[in-house]
């Protein structure tokens, strides 16, 4: 069985191995429990749909130029983890981070956003009531940070912060856009000339 300190232990190595940054994730997912995942799922999904791989082996990376990687950190169940994580990420290559977590004391987000500085957090309050404690920071201690459960635009956000610097995920970004605006004209068109009941015959079939 893995023990936290073996989480750590892994970090700390991965940071001390002076990794090629070609080759290392560059955004890293953190959520407070696996019961986060299916909120979290938006971001895995918009990542995938960037054409994003996704990385589980830090010293063998997938094909994909763009990587991304995930692990369950909690801030109140292991504290020791998500130091290990935030101080570790300049090192393991990672750019920007997503981190979500749930219920009222959704903490990993802003500690993440501290202890990581100034890697760039997104900070996602996976259940309403989690808004305040993901985005209350005090002045000088920076997040940004999404709506409730839009893990998406999280993702999202954490390739415009990369795109500053890769124009393939720049292009990448505009294409979603413009697919994105397409659909819209597409359903608006039918809506039109369908008609309400056409309309919603259509999307029952
Ligand atoms: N959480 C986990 N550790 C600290 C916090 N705040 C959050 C998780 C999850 C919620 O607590 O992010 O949204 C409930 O977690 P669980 O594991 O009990 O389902």
């Amino acid at each position: 069985m893995t023990t936290v300190q073996d989480l750590i232990d892994r970090l700390e190595a991965e940071a001390a191995a002076d990794a090629d940054p070609e080759t290392t994730p560059d955004v890293g997912i953190v959520m407070g429990s696996d019961s986060d995942l299916p909120v979290m799922e938006g971001a895995y999904d918009a990542l995938d749909d960037l054409d994003f791989g996704e990385q589980t082996d830090f010293d063998d990376p997938p094909d994909a130029r763009f990587t991304y990687e995930s692990y369950v950190v909690s801030a109140h169940r292991t504290p020791e983890l998500m130091y290990a994580y935030g101080e570790t990420a300049v090192d393991r290559g990672l750019d920007v981070i997503i981190a979500g977590a749930g219920g009222k004391s959704a903490d990993l987000p802003n500690m993440t956003a501290s202890i990581a500085y100034p890697v760039p957090v997104i900070g996602v309050p996976v259940q309403e009531k989690s808004v305040d404690s993901v985005i209350g920071m005090p002045t000088g201690a920076p997040i940004v940070a999404v709506d409730a459960g839009k893990s998406y635009n999280a993702a999202l956000s954490a390739a415009q912060v990369l795109a500053r610097e890769h124009d393939a995920i720049e292009d990448r970004l505009i294409d979603f856009h413009d697919e994105q605006k397409a659909g819209v004209a597409d359903v608006s068109a039918d809506l039109h000339d369908l008609g309400f009941d056409g309309f919603r015959a259509r999307d029952e079939e």
